[in-house]
């Protein structure tokens, strides 16, 4: 019985070979360093740190060829093969798993890692759907694909366990979208995946859509692992990310919604594992995006003001 104190088990994720612009691997310390730890306990959790999992530098990866449909995808396959197994061991132990990324690939370990213990559903917070394949991807870039991995959509060619779901497509849910790539809107609609653009935020208010999504996420399943990418918001709020986009939810909406989760998460323990995803200090404005990250992430685990 977890119900008294639930403890949050911080993995650092430092990977940027999903991403084009340099410095998301900088993410974690910089997450670190605006004291996750710190709110997370003001949240009344307590928080151990298992640092950071070793990644490949760009710098010793062989570049990949200019029409390479998924660059770096072999070294992403084994980081967060390895990461998927932290998330589980974290599980196990009946902790709370926070991946601290790293571009938004690491959710292809971290969502793994907690399916292996329990059916999840995913709910995704992100400005863009994630939801390209190495044939759709108009960059070649994988932290653009991840949701399409985990739902078992994708044609991933030398990756056999994106040929069937880690998460049911129908209990997957984006929550914030504002950028859909051409291909990627088309594979989104013909699929079971929901999704909740600004203009649904903007219509019925941003704890309206957060319920719905969380009935969407949670229908049939134990729990449900929240992927938080810092481009969610908007980026007067969250400047320090690779591909901001205007727009996007406010300070206080990006709390509300999490406390939404929060919510529902007590005493069911639906919330196993989270990431927190694409915070880039090079494009930051002294940590701000960092520190957004780190409050936010004490509003999912049920901190309150008042
Ligand atoms: N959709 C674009 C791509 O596939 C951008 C993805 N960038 C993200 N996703 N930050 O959250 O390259
Ligand atoms: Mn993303
Ligand atoms: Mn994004
Ligand atoms: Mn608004």
């Amino acid at each position: 019985n977890r119900s008294t104190t639930r403890t949050v088990r911080l993995l650092g994720a430092p990977l940027d070979l999903g991403a084009d612009r340099r410095g998301v691997d900088i993410g974690p310390r910089a997450i670190r360093y605006a004291d996750i730890a710190g709110e997370l306990e003001t949240a009344g959790v307590d928080c151990t740190d298992f640092g950071d999992l070793r990644v490949p530098r760009l710098e010793q990866c062989d570049v990949p060829d200019t029409a390479d449909d998924a660059k770096y995808l072999d070294e992403i396959a084994d980081v967060t093969d390895e990461l998927a197994d932290e998330v589980a061991d974290a599980i196990a132990d009946g902790d709370v798993p926070i991946a601290l990324g790293g571009d938004h690939a690491t959710a292809m370990g971290t969502v793994r890692g907690a399916a292996r213990a329990a059916n999840i559903g995913v709910l995704w917070f992100d400005a863009h759907g994630d939801y390209n394949t190495p044939d759709t991807s108009p960059s070649g870039n994988v932290h653009g694909m991840p949701l399409a991995a985990v739902t078992g959509d994708g044609a991933f060619d030398g990756l056999d366990w994106t040929a069937t779901p880690t998460v049911e497509p129908s209990n997957a849910v984006v929550v914030g979208a504002r950028r859909l790539d051409d291909a990627e809107r088309v594979a989104l609609e013909e699929s079971d995946v929901t999704v909740f653009t600004m203009h649904d935020i903007d219509e019925r208010g941003i704890t309206a859509v957060v319920e719905d999504a969380l009935d969407i996420a949670t229908d049939g399943v134990d729990g449900v692992h929240v992927s938080l990418d810092l481009d969610w918001l908007d980026p007067t709020v969250a400047p320090g990310v690779g591909t901001p986009v205007r727009g996007g939810v406010e300070y206080r909406e990006a709390h509300a919604a999490l406390e939404c989760v929060a919510d529902r998460d007590r005493g069911a323990e639906l919330l196993r594992s989270v990431d927190i995803v694409e915070v880039n200090p090079i494009l930051d404005r002294d940590n701000r995006t960092a520190e957004v990250a780190a409050e936010l992430a004490a509003s999912l685990l049920g901190k309150r003001i008042a």
